[in-house]
């Protein structure tokens, strides 16, 4: 048995999910409503997206009380009946934990800003001539990394947003403070963690100008953060709970350290990699046809080192930062529904723990916002102003945002074909795809060759069948369209093949002795020893 590999973890993006009292934005109450729906569904755990106390100029990743919750989200009370009924239902709750940043408008912060050394030292504050910043980092959102705060007479250092300060590791009071944040959520009952951008809390000792690139060599994978990570889960005592890094920029070196068991660190990393194929010169805000040889090449690396270190990974397509994958990868015209079937049948009879974002399930598609006061995302509306200095036109980035924007995984939850998507009965806060009339839970729950029945079938086949979550896996030659892999456990064989593409491909293979398993297509075309795809087609055989 690997701990964790027959698992299914759900993730909610709550201001998005469902919106029980009609305000606009999905709530803590809403999430309770549709825990039936996700019992049905199969899943293990919800990971629920921050809905602490906020200004919310990053949805919730910018927390100004780590234990208090956003009334916008709802109340304790509420937060302690979703615990209670997802725990009736075998349903764990699973927390996102922003460790690397606080909001500016936390308590501590403010101390700092009033001159309180004590809390100046729970930060990255440097002292530089007001209009020469320390050092020239980028932030990921765009812009400098320092701000240069007035009141304090010092530059703060803000890898995201202005708004969200870098926490300053080093101090010994911030880690037990961080500890102590852990313990709270613990007694609540919660069983497991996700940490925010976790590999870049070791900052160096010595912050100098980056002569070759944004500043990020410095602090992803700082030199403590190993050391840091060991020490929270052995103080608070969550080595037993699923607990998931998020990994900026990473490497497979150092998420074999993170995520193998006898490093005592985390149950599993998410890594990026698989998500960059389509990034012309790695840029996110270049546009680039997914190059599916190196999607390929990536996938075999990570299964299977990952592996032979014992480790686990994290399969994901989707998450609230992320395009939608049909959008992405797969097709939004003819081959819709076998392009989402077959990118779902790619990741979840991997080796890992699959993670399913809201409305994946049911193939939500990219909105296609068509004009910039559609946005809500701080990071989308500062690359359309900075795209726009570069000398593109508005319609040029609009067509990069397309693409690329956050708030495209942001959109209502499509319940129904009712107004607003059935999410709420007031305009929700952001819009909701045009298309949700026909791409619903409701439309899909009791048809049987729906995208969510295919889901359901993935997550039943990984619990029934001990080849997938605890078997070995192998990569299978093949010509450049056709990702496919082997998994085995003594005598037991799953072979998978996915046809990428949106045409007719072929594979020379003996599979003498196996029958099919599933698939997104009808019965399987293998003849004299070649087995026929047709496009996107997915296609897993077992002995
Ligand atoms: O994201 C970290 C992160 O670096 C990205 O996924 C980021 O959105 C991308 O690099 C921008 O191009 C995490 C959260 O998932 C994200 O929602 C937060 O905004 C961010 O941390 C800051 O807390
Ligand atoms: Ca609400």
């Amino acid at each position: 048995m690997i701990p964790f590999g027959e698992k299914i973890v759900y993730q909610v993006y709550p201001k998005s999910f469902k919106d029980s009292n009609n305000d606009g934005f999905g709530d803590l109450s809403g999430i309770v409503e549709k825990l039936d729906y996700l019992k049905d569904l199969g899943i293990d755990y919800i990971w629920i997206t921050p809905f602490f106390l906020s200004p919310q100029k990053d949805n919730g990743y910018d927390i100004s009380s780590y234990t208090k919750i956003d009334p916008e989200f709802g109340s304790m009370k509420d937060f302690e009946l979703l615990v209670k009924e997802a725990d009736k239902r075998n349903i764990g709750i699973m927390l996102d934990m922003v460790f690397n940043h606080t909001s500016t408008e936390h308590i501590w912060f403010q101390n700092a800003l009033d001159g309180d050394k004590k809390y100046q030292n729970y930060y990255i504050f440097k002292e530089a001539p007001k209009d020469k910043a320390p050092t020239n980092w980028v932030s990921k959102f765009g812009g400098s990394a320092w701000e240069y705060s007035k009141r304090a007479g010092k530059w703060y250092l803000h890898l995201f947003d202005v708004s969200q300060a870098d926490l300053n590791w080093e101090n010994p009071e911030v880690r037990e403070e961080l500890k102590n944040i852990i313990f709270f959520w613990k007694s609540k009952g919660v069983r497991g963690f996700r940490f925010d951008v976790i590999n870049l809390i070791s900052k160096p000792d010595v912050f100098e100008d980056d002569n070759v690139g944004d500043g990020r060599r410095f602090y992803t994978d700082g030199k403590k953060v190993h050391q840091y990570l060991k020490e929270l889960v052995r103080d608070t005592g969550i080595k037993d709970y699923i607990t998931v890094g998020e990994m900026s920029s990473t490497s497979i070196k150092e998420c074999i350290k993170y995520s193998n068991p006898g490093e005592k660190e985390l149950s599993m990393c998410f890594n990026f990699h698989h998500l960059k194929v389509d990034y012309k010169d790695g840029d996110k805000w270049k546009l680039m046809a997914p190059d599916i040889a190196s999607l390929k090449s990536i996938f075999k690396e990570w299964q299977e080192k990952i592996q032979s270190s014992n480790g686990l990974n994290a399969l994901f397509w989707c998450n609230h930062d992320q395009p939608r994958i049909v959008s992405r990868l797969g097709d939004e015209g003819k081959y819709y529904k076998e392009s989402a079937k077959m990118l779902a049948g790619l990741i979840h009879l991997m080796r890992g723990t699959p993670y399913i974002y809201q409305g994946e399930e049911i193939g939500m598609t990219d909105p296609h916002f068509k004009s910039i006061d559609m946005y809500r995302d701080v990071e989308s509306l500062n690359y359309y102003k900075i795209l726009m200095e570069q000398g593109l036109n508005s319609d040029e980035a609009l067509t990069i945002l397309d693409r690329r924007s956050r708030d495209n995984s942001r959109t209502p939850m499509q319940w129904s074909a009712k107004k607003n998507a059935g999410f709420s009965k007031v305009s929700p806060w952001i819009n909701v795809a045009d298309n949700y009339k026909s791409i619903n839970v409701e439309n899909e729950k009791d048809d049987k060759d729906s995208i969510l029945s295919f889901y359901k079938k993935l997550i039943t086949i990984r619990k029934e069948n001990t080849v997938i979550s605890a078997g070995n896996i192998s990569f299978i030659d093949t010509n450049e369209n056709i990702i496919a892999y082997k998994r085995s456990l003594g005598e037991r064989k799953i072979l998978v093949f996915c046809n990428m593409s949106n045409k007719d491909e072929s594979l020379d293979i003996d599979l003498d002795g196996f029958k099919k398993l599933i698939g997104n297509y009808g019965e399987l075309n293998y003849i004299d020893k070649n087995l026929r795809l047709s496009p996107y087609e997915f296609v897993a055989v077992e002995n």
